[in-house]
């Protein structure tokens, strides 16, 4: 029989990079169960843990007050329990499918020095970020908002790794896979595919580089796939497979997973996985988020309060974010700061001049260049994603 110390112990052993989680220990069952669940990542610092295996991390919201989230606070998302410490030396990108001519292998070196470079500022976003939030509670991770981070990439077009290819007429979607697996063979392999269109796009990436850094092993060393303006679940790390299909992929996370109506959603990004009632979860919401408030906060009412926030879209841009202190009743503008481009989130300001003691429930609401605002309540969907509702935080003057 399996008992749970056993299967804690085969499991911890059969993981390449073991020395990422924790060191192996024999000492009574509860120790471990407890080193399992209380060791941070290594290399990741002040991250909130919410499941240890797979590991999900989350940032906590006072580390989105710079531009670019550092790396060793940036969020940590995995499906699969099996991460191997990838070896860049024999790291290969495969890259094949019915539709092309001529497959392809490449060596990270290949990658990095074959063609041309391309740095982007892009908002990685998981497509559950805030779906504790929702009411009633939805299953999945239960993250906060911190399920996100802002990052400088570098690395190669997809378009320009896949001239080489030989792309047939007939092809479809683009698959991607990494190197992590499940711990059961009955977990399907999380695998994603792209429209051909997304896969073309110029800001679609092969990045190696991640704020000036090799990409670190929890996000997805040494390469991971970049896709601006869609939802993280799309940008597979450690990737080193990429199918060129002449047919809709057909795998469980595609089909059954990351999919949400089309009632209160815009469908057309992805029409080869399209269903009369639902589509995968494409292009990011219009959103915002207010950084340096927690809560519940007490301030001194004679002097100025500095309100911090970022805010984001799919890549139109940002035209406005306004700023209410009475709950929604009034509301002004927010000076928004320098733009890194529109895949980045845009950092704003607000200067709060204080004129009564008590109570004040600020509320922040992004609008993108296109004209859409976000919305008092959430989309209501079956997993949870793209919560997008105003926040409202309560402070109090003294
Ligand atoms: N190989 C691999 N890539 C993956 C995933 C995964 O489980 N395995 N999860 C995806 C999802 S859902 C998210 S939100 C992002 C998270 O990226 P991060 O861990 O670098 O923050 O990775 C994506 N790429
Ligand atoms: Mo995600």
């Amino acid at each position: 029989m399996i008992n749970r110390r056993n299967f804690i112990l085969k499991s911890a052993g059969t993981l390449a990079g073991l020395s990422l989680w924790q060191k192996p220990s024999l000492a009574t069952t509860n120790a471990i169960e407890e080193a399992l669940i209380l060791e941070p990542l290594k290399s990741k610092d002040g991250l909130i843990k919410k499941t240890y295996r797979p590991p999900n991390f989350e940032t906590p919201i006072s580390y989105f007050n710079t531009t670019f989230t550092p790396n060793k606070h940036f969020f940590v998302r995995y499906h699969h329990a099996i991460i191997p410490e990838i070896n860049s030396d024999n790291w290969q990108l495969s890259i094949g499918g019915d539709a092309i001519n001529k497959p392809l292998s490449l060596t990270l070196k290949q990658l990095q020095t074959d063609f041309k470079s391309v740095e982007i500022a892009a908002l990685c976003l998981c497509s559950g970020n805030r779906r504790s939030l929702f009411n009633p509670p939805v299953s999945g991770v239960q993250w906060g908002s911190g399920a996100m981070g802002n990052a400088l990439w570098r690395g190669v077009r997809l378009k320009d790794v896949l001239a080489a290819t030989g792309i047939k007429q007939s092809a479809l979607e683009v698959s991607f896979n990494g190197a992590d697996s499940g711990m059961l063979r009955t977990t399907p392999d999380f695998m994603k595919s792209l429209p051909l269109e997304k896969v073309l796009d110029e800001n679609t990436l092969i990045a190696f580089e991640m704020n000036g850094e090799p990409l670190p092993h929890w996000n997805g060393f040494p390469a991971r796939l970049i896709v601006p303006g869609w939802t993280a679940t799309y940008w597979i790390k450690h990737l080193t497979e990429i199918n060129i299909q002449s047919h809709p992929a057909d795998n469980f996370w595609m089909k059954t997973a990351y999919r949400i109506p089309k009632e209160g959603f815009k469908s057309g990004q992805f029409i080869s996985q399209e269903t009369q009632l639902n589509m995968p979860i494409t292009e990011l919401v219009v959103n915002s988020l207010i950084t340096n408030l927690v809560d519940g906060q007490t301030f001194s009412s004679n002097k100025a309060i500095e309100i911090n926030g970022v805010a984001w879209d799919k890549g139109d841009g940002i035209q406005r974010v306004e700023i209410s202190i009475d709950g929604g009743k009034t509301w002004e503008l927010t000076t928004l700061q320098k733009n890194y481009g529109r895949f980045s989130w845009r950092q704003w300001r607000y200067n709060l001049k204080p004129t009564h003691t008590g109570e004040y429930r600020i509320m922040a609401r992004a609008t993108s260049i296109s004209g859409i605002t976000q919305p008092l309540e959430p989309v209501a969907n079956p997993s949870g994603y793209h919560h997008n509702a105003l926040q409202t935080i309560s402070i109090q003057l003294i």
